[in-house]
């Protein structure tokens, strides 16, 4: 069974990305499962090329730091052959209704000229990326389910007109994990692509110095009301309850019990996120500081993951009537 996600480096990594997924992927993690920095997924809109290497190699670089293997990570740029290849295959098996019917197309392109049209086509390569693997579950939020649902359909369609290469796809909800809020604004998520920095002052960034991140914690939007008690209707609070709650495994209203102002649970949840930051943000620095180790690992990650892929790809290639 091979569980496949990804992460896109659209931005630097943020504690809601730590928090709601890549915490759950190095604990809970399977030897198959396969995890990867979606790079070219984050060209779909006005992008940075400089930034875009950067930001792939720190998103490497936490993952591997994070306590996910290095056996199941790869970025997605070094397949490109690969997927360029399958993509077109599958934009082939691909009608043009089902591509523009995908929600977050019509919602991402509404009103915009200059939406690239890798917009409209990015679902048949995340269907690449999903078929070249051989990937069987994908765990998914519902802004994904749709694009998983259309990997799904191509690959029966293609394994009926063909022959059968793909493995058939499902969405699975990922078990239910932290939901960060924005710090500044919790009444929107806590999210890595801010543009401004006034933006980010909401945003604790997963390698953010620990004096920052305190900075940005005792600075947290709470409502003004003096008891500190856990009711989701009040956003502000309710996060900061919950992001300790999952820092310490333990419930909101449980932590909320420990803590007599909001002054003491802030810095109660300043030291629990600088504390168990700490050894990634050393370890992803390190590994920074070693661009030599850092392209090893991602080599040897391409190098699986295109292995992995290699006879799925020949095989579709030669069943459409292309190829040796
Ligand atoms: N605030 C969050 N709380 C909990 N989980 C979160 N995730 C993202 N933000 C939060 C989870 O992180 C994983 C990887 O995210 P992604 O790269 O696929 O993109 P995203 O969900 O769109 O994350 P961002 O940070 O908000 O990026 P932008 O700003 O580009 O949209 C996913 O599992 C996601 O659920």
């Amino acid at each position: 069974m091979t569980r496949l996600s990804g992460i896109t480096p659209s931005g630097r990594v943020q504690l809601g990305n730590y928090l709601g997924a890549i915490q759950r992927w190095a604990s809970q993690g399977t030897a198959e499962d396969l995890y990867f920095v979606s790079d070219l997924h984050a060209m779909t809109t006005t992008h940075n090329p400089a930034m875009l290497r950067a930001l792939t190699g720190e998103q490497l670089a936490v993952l591997i730091a994070a306590g996910i293997s290095a056996e199941s990570v790869f970025v997605q740029s070094d397949l490109t052959r690969e997927l360029g290849a399958l993509s077109w295959v599958l934009e082939c098996t691909c009608t043009f209704g089902e591509a523009a019917r995908m929600v977050q197309f019509k919602e991402k392109a509404k009103g915009r000229d200059g939406a690239r049209l890798s917009l409209l086509t990015y679902p048949v390569l995340m269907a690449a990326d999903i078929l070249l693997q051989g990937a069987d579950e994908i765990p998914v939020g519902e802004d994904q389910r749709q694009h998983v649902e259309l990997a799904r359909t191509l690959a029966k369609r293609f394994n009926a007109t063909y022959g059968e290469v793909f493995t058939v796809p499902s969405a699975v909800l990922p078990p239910a994990g932290a939901r960060v809020r924005d710090l500044a604004d919790p009444t929107r998520k806590m999210s890595k692509s801010t543009r401004s920095t006034s933006d980010t002052a909401g945003v604790v960034f997963v390698l953010d110095e620990p004096e920052l991140v305190r900075r940005k914690i005792r600075r947290a939007a709470t409502d003004g009301e003096p008891s500190v008690a856990y009711d989701p209707a009040r956003p502000g609070p309710a996060n900061l309850l919950e992001i300790l709650a999952a820092c310490t495994g333990s419930t909101p209203g449980e932590v909320a019990e420990g803590y007599g102002s909001y002054g003491a649970l802030k810095e109660g949840v300043a030291e629990a996120v600088v504390e168990m930051l700490r050894p990634i943000r050393l370890r992803a620095g390190e590994l920074l500081d070693d661009p030599a180790e850092l392209e090893r690992v991602r080599k040897a990650g391409a190098a699986r993951a295109a292995e992995r892929g290699e006879h799925r790809l020949r095989s579709a290639l030669r069943l459409v009537g292309t190829g040796h």
